[in-house]
């Protein structure tokens, strides 16, 4: 599995050994710049972003983030709910601290994992889950499968989550959020070779790196125009150069995620 890493708990471990030194080789911030979470990012808040769901553990450890986008429907990635159950989850809105207490807190009643998932290189890294209550929260657009053009290379897209600092960091208690620029299928090739699945996935980061998701942010939103346009699932670290984050392209199962919405 190389250098690869992806979301949740324990994952990265080795991997993140490795990735973090070459983060630390290749991504230099600012002079004197501390990392930042979401590595290159600023602290905001679920007030700002109030679909942006924290996926629980039943004890309220955040793993990964989610995205509200009907009152009882959340969009994560199917990396992580692999080996969870309805009674292993929970997902918490309007908590904008991963140590906070406040918002809601709703339980699942489904968790929909697409059938073709096998692992995050190969593609299909998306779930819907079904919650039993619903959230007093405004959800988010998701785009629709003919709004391929939002990818176009070079376009804006914002990353949110409380995943960690740099490679191999610790977690962010505040919630993060940083811009991105969506990268070409070509120099996402160039970078992830046969891994890169463009039907699948799309990719976004600076060339020089510097500004990522990285661990924990994984099932969290990739936002473009406003709507949820990707789904946080892997890279080779985070924010090295010429690794960008690798998110799952939603127009490619907005159809099968718009079936779960309404079932
Ligand atoms: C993760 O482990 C993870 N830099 C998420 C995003 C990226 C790498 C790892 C992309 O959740």
């Amino acid at each position: 599995m190389s250098r690869l890493t992806r979301a949740r708990r324990t994952a990265a471990l080795a991997a993140a050994t490795a990735a973090a030194a070459a983060t630390a080789l290749f991504t230099a911030p600012a002079a004197g710049a501390a990392p930042q979470p979401i590595v290159g990012g600023t602290t905001t808040t679920t007030s700002a972003y109030p679909f942006m769901m924290q996926i629980t553990d039943s004890s309220q450890r955040q793993f990964c983030g989610g995205t509200l986008v009907a009152p009882t429907k959340v969009v994560t990635a199917a990396h992580c709910m692999v080996g969870e159950t309805t009674s292993s989850v929970r997902v918490v809105g309007g908590r904008t601290y991963r140590n906070g207490t406040n918002g809601t807190v709703a339980r699942v009643s489904n968790i929909w994992i697409h059938p073709d998932y096998r692992s995050v290189t190969r593609g299909d890294d998306v779930a819907v889950l079904t919650l039993s209550t619903s959230m007093p929260y405004a959800t988010a657009p998701y785009v629709s499968s003919s709004d391929t053009s939002v990818y176009a290379p070079g376009t804006t897209a914002r990353i949110l989550g409380w995943g960690t600092t740099s490679s191999g960091g610790s977690s962010s208690n505040q919630l993060r959020t940083a811009t991105v620029p969506t990268v070409s299928d070509s120099s996402c090739r160039n970078s992830y070779g046969s891994r890169y699945i463009s039907s699948d996935m799309v990719c976004a980061g600076y060339a020089s790196g510097g500004v990522d998701t990285c661990q924990g942010d994984s099932g969290g939103p990739l936002l473009i125009g406003g709507r949820l346009a990707g789904i946080t699932s892997w890279g080779d670290g985070c924010a090295a150069a010429d690794s960008p984050g690798v998110y799952t392209r939603l127009t490619t199962f907005s159809a099968q995620v718009t079936a779960q919405v309404n079932s």
